[in-house]
């Protein structure tokens, strides 16, 4: 009985020592804890929620879980040019350009990637995400004089 026990008393060690390994592993991976709350342009997880961003605007973004993702809606002129820029604060981050057909013009990865493009009267879109996340980061229209 007395073997039975501390068998037991064992068991229950191993199994509270397990416990607090896992704990202190999501701890480390920094799950559970976030103090990134979603933003106020979410729900924007893709091209039919996306967001939209003018002219000489700088929206401060969230990617506030590690899956995130954020699309912008830029409505273009026919003939003018913008540039769109992001800035992940130091952490590396991924934009690409598409139209409203989905076809992928342009993409930039790295800490203030930027594209530059020509509108044609259309709305295009930008997919934002970043294997860092989750990470805050601006985002900035401008129209090329
Ligand atoms: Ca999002």
């Amino acid at each position: 009985m007395k073997k039975l026990l501390s068998l037991l008393v064992v068991l229950m060690g191993m199994v509270v020592l397990l416990g607090c390994t896992r704990a202190r592993d999501n701890r480390e991976k920094g799950q559970g804890i976030s103090s990134f709350s979603s933003d106020s342009y979410e729900v924007d997880d893709d091209m039919s929620s996306a967001k939209a961003i003018s002219v000489g605007q700088t929206q401060n973004r969230n990617l506030h879980v590690s899956t995130d993702v954020d699309w912008i809606k830029i409505s273009t002129v026919n003939g003018k040019y913008y540039i769109v820029s992001n800035d992940f604060g130091g952490s590396e981050g991924w934009i690409a350009l598409c139209n409203e057909l989905t076809n992928w013009r342009a993409s930039k990865s790295g800490s203030t990637p930027t594209l530059t493009f020509s509108g044609d009267g259309k709305v295009w879109y930008v997919k934002v995400r970043s294997d860092s996340a989750p990470l805050s980061y601006t985002v900035t229209l401008k129209e090329v004089p």
